[in-house]
């Protein structure tokens, strides 16, 4: 097989050309027949081939806290590209990864003191439950082998992520995934909490059913509980009051490891560097990905509590104290770019703007109450969801709707899960940016079939 030159040389693309990309999570008819197509980016927009401008109201993909193609971060990437491309971080090392780790752990609370990299959150979250498993074993408590995850979790899409994770479209067509896993019931309860800001009054309560299923399957057989502090991909689920520090409790009295996947709350999302900072529970292992590198580069991980490091840190030196990695585990662009971007934070004080901007942010979110087919609102830290009346032509119409009219009329680019639209800015977002954003999108809402 020979690379051809491309049959269009003006760069053009006719729809042929879109055709061998298998695009992921995506309607790829429905987008192959009208593209959205991105080109650049800087700052809050993206620009689609032809110019037009699209406020990037989802950080990408929750991921690009820091703006787009910020000129601190760029730099590092170039420079780090031509100065050391790759070098292995088994049994060798470069100098950038240690520095990365050191400030990760300088940010995430206690003594959640120890880093290991890999390429991605679903990598950071199979790495987490990995660690779990072995830990009780390097303990000489190989019985705890059960993983427990809540409805409507998500937790990437490895096979250990879906089979933790509670979202069913991501499970339903992939098997017996893991054995051993159940879950925890979700947390929202629309008669309860509808239209709350913040963390919703009631469902503390809801991690009590902890105790029910260590019950059932006995303390002595769970390894550990995953869930996101606060649920991101399932449509953007506050924690209830309490809820967090009761599982802490429960975990504690069971000696169960508690993991919080942090890759959507991690850096600056929830106004803090970690969720866990905000609501004031350590867990024993929490995952990051996404905002590390303000999503330049692929990078995920997982920080430890030194317990569990140490519990690790046995037997002859030469030995590999634990069997897994990746070969892009601390790759050098990613950490380079992990470190400009974590210094633009805290040079440009990003995490603290977005706790200052979040009441803003949630009275503008809040005044699409009553716009056409809104039958919820939730807003946490810099985040808002919307969920829609779902369509007489079918779930998820209505919101597919919304995301198209908004690209391609509003300027605007929006996420969707289901009938549920999510708005997640780069944390550099203006005020006026934020009446801008809320006036599209209501402009959306009014103009849906
Ligand atoms: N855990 C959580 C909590 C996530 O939100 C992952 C793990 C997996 O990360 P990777 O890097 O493997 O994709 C995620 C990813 C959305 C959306 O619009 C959310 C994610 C990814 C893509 C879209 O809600 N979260």
């Amino acid at each position: 097989m020979t690379l051809v030159d491309s049959p269009n040389p003006d760069g053009s693309l006719s729809i042929n050309d879109l055709d061998s990309l298998w695009m992921p999570f995506t309607a790829n008819r429905a987008f192959k027949k009208r593209p959205r197509m991105i080109a650049r980016a800087k700052d809050m927009y993206y620009y689609t081939p032809d110019g037009k401008e699209v406020m990037d109201a989802t950080a990408g993909l929750w991921c690009v806290n820091a703006g787009h193609c910020r000129d601190p971060i760029v730099k590092a990437i170039q420079q780090q590209a031509a100065e050391l491309d790759f070098a292995p971080t088994f049994q060798y090392g470069h100098p950038k990864a240690f520095e990365l780790a050191n400030q990760i752990s300088l940010l995430t609370p206690d003594d959640l003191d120890h880093v290991f990299f890999a390429g991605s959150g679903s990598e950071g979250v199979d790495t987490a439950l990995k660690i779990s498993l072995a830990y009780h074993r390097v303990k000489g408590d190989a019985a705890r082998t059960r993983l427990i995850g809540r409805e409507r979790g998500y937790h990437g899409v490895g096979f250990g992520g879906i089979s933790v994770g509670g979202m069913v479209n991501n499970r339903k067509h992939f098997g017996t995934m893991l054995s051993g896993v159940d879950h925890l019931p979700h947390t929202y309860n629309r008669e309860e909490q509808a239209f709350t800001r913040g963390q919703p009054e009631w469902g503390g309560h809801l991690a009590d059913e902890l105790h029910r299923i260590a019950g059932l399957h006995d303390p002595s057989t769970i390894a550990a509980v995953i869930v996101e502090p606060m649920a991101g991909s399932t449509g953007v689920l506050p924690p209830p009051r309490g809820y967090l520090k009761r599982l802490r409790e429960i975990c504690d009295q069971y000696g169960i490891l508690l993991i919080f996947d942090e890759v959507i709350s991690a850096f600056g999302r929830l106004g803090f560097a970690t969720a866990a900072e905000r609501f004031g529970v350590t867990p024993d292992i929490m995952t990051f990905a996404k905002g590390v590198t303000s999503g330049t580069v692929p990078m995920g991980g997982v920080v430890v509590r030194k317990h569990i490091y140490d519990a690790f840190m046995n037997g002859p030196e030469h030995m590999i104290e634990l069997f897994h990695g990746y070969t892009y585990s601390g790759h050098p662009l990613a950490a380079a770019a992990g470190l400009a971007t974590l210094e633009t934070y805290k040079s440009e004080g990003l995490f603290e703007r977005a706790r200052e901007l979040e009441p803003r942010f949630a009275d503008a979110a809040m005044s699409l109450k009553g716009s056409p087919h809104v039958e919820d609102i939730r807003t946490l830290g810099m985040t808002a969801a919307f969920d829609l009346t779902p369509s007489a032509a079918g779930a998820g119409e209505r919101a597919f709707e919304a995301m198209e009219r908004g690209f391609h009329e509003q300027g605007i680019m929006l996420r969707i899960t289901g009938d549920t639209v999510a708005v997640t800015p780069p944390l550099i977002i203006s005020e006026t940016q934020i009446d801008e954003l809320f006036g599209k999108l209501d402009t959306v809402f009014r103009t849906l079939t």
